[in-house]
């Protein structure tokens, strides 16, 4: 065999969802939507659910935040099937006044926030491989409801999440979606909340993530900084790894507050101020834990 063909079969090539996919995959609806067909996951669908379930949920406990576990709980999510999407909304429903629809994977901005700013979570239909249980690429109906869906059971999360699509909506007529993005990032994808026993997960990229919720808490590398709203927008993320730092909220009625903020004039603001890399520490960073960066260097 040659070498090159080794690589290749050595890297198995994950199939493209959504709008990484290209045109052909675009769907006939124009905000995007698919049917979730819960009748067709296969079995061996299911027990990829069940395989990435079991080991998040033995991790979770003395991790995720109180509001993760409190919503878990009272959805009808669990270790043998992948969750139905309708039976999803109607708690959520009846809690915030979210829903849950089916996409095929990533969708353009506009489309993602005009979801969120209506209270219906875009949700993705598949489910990864499993031979890929710890590729995160693509947001899959693991990520998106296991890490997502509890913490939009909480009405501070619920109306937060609502906002960033209207705020998103707005920030990309202005030109200024990166800086917003990098909001999102810190708290509902990467964010951590102070619990009266110490640092707890509420993001979904950690809380999905079997090895980040680990590092996210107990590494040694990462720093931990307390939120700050501006600092934030400055600060650049990895998509491609663990975060070098994660930002940390005092509770989580502090995104209320956010939600309610106008952006407008801290756009404005930090127009053409330095950007910040995402290892940086600075001097007025209120620093909670300061990373020995050791991860990132390696
Ligand atoms: N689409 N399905 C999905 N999920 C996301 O998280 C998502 C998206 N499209 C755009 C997007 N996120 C981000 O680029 C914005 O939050 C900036
Ligand atoms: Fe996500």
């Amino acid at each position: 065999m040659l070498a090159a063909e080794a690589t290749l079969q050595a890297t198995p090539q994950a199939t493209k969802h959504g709008l990484a996919a290209g045109d052909a995959a675009k769907p006939e609806r124009a905000d995007w939507t698919i049917d979730q067909g819960w009748e067709k996951y296969t079995p061996a669908q299911h027990a990829v659910w069940k395989t990435l379930f079991e080991r998040q949920t033995q991790l979770l406990p003395g991790r995720a935040c109180d509001e993760f576990v409190e919503g878990m709980k009272n959805l009808p999510i669990g270790a043998d099937e992948i969750p139905d999407f309708r039976r999803l909304s109607d708690v959520l429903m009846q809690r915030t006044g979210w829903q849950v629809v089916a996409v095929p994977g990533l969708v353009p901005d506009e489309v993602f926030f005009e979801h969120l700013a209506n209270r219906r979570f875009p949700s993705g239909q598949f489910i990864r491989g499993a031979d890929q249980l710890d590729y995160l690429e693509e947001p899959d109906v693991f990520h998106d409801v296991f890490g997502h869906v509890p913490m939009l059971m909480n009405p501070a999360i619920a109306d937060y999440i609502q906002a960033y699509g209207v705020g998103g909506l707005r920030a990309k007529e202005l030109g200024v979606l990166d800086k917003l993005a990098r909001v999102y990032w810190y708290t509902v994808e990467f964010g951590l909340v102070q619990q009266k026993d110490g640092l707890r997960i509420y993001g979904a990229g950690i809380a999905s993530s079997r090895t980040e919720s680990v590092f996210a808490l107990d590494d040694a590398s990462p720093n931990r900084i307390a939120f700050d709203l501006e600092r934030v927008m400055r600060t650049h993320y990895r998509i491609d790894d663990f975060q070098e730092s994660y930002f940390v909220i005092e509770n989580l009625d502090r995104l209320l507050e956010l939600a309610s903020i106008d952006f407008g004039p801290l756009y404005a603001r930090i127009d053409g101020q330095p950007e910040f890399q995402p290892g940086d520490v600075l001097p007025t960073d209120a620093v909670i834990s300061r990373g020995t960066g050791r991860y990132h260097q390696a």
